[in-house]
């Protein structure tokens, strides 16, 4: 017996559900006859780790421009971006947003690079998000 349309549809099924979960189809010798079977593996894969965009406190960018860079580079709207900047004036650091590594390399150069282009020391650093 070499198809067994039960046992794909099954196949199918299961690893629709769960990407990390996979069915593998085995052939089962007995006396009488070959069979087909599905066996459960599991491939041990995790998400990816994600991390969090920090801007710091100082005492020189002026609270216009922070807010101009939460705006920017962190969609968020003026009444969102004022409170993210002025808990970041009061208690020294706030999470701007949580990406994959990449999206927060990118957002960090960038944060730090338009800081620079207007000659302020405004700090942003990307932590691994526990
Ligand atoms: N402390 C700054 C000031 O008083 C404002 C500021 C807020 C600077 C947030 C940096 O990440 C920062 N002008």
């Amino acid at each position: 017996m070499l198809t067994c349309p039960l046992m794909l549809a099954t196949l199918t099924t299961t690893i629709h559900r769960q990407s990390h979960e996979s069915t593998r189809i085995c052939r089962m010798s007995t006396q009488k006859h070959d069979e087909l079977v599905l066996e459960e593996t599991r491939t041990h894969t995790r998400p990816p780790p994600l991390y969090k965009v920090l801007l710091l406190n100082d005492d020189f960018t002026p609270m216009e421009f922070v807010v101009v860079v939460l705006e920017r580079y962190f969609a968020m709207s003026l009444e969102r971006a004022a409170q993210v900047m002025l808990q970041v004036h009061h208690e020294g650091m706030g999470v701007c947003g949580v990406y994959t590594r990449d999206v927060a390399v990118t957002k960090v150069t960038q944060v730090i690079t338009y800081a620079r282009q207007h000659q302020h020391p405004l700090a942003c650093v990307m932590e691994e998000n526990e």
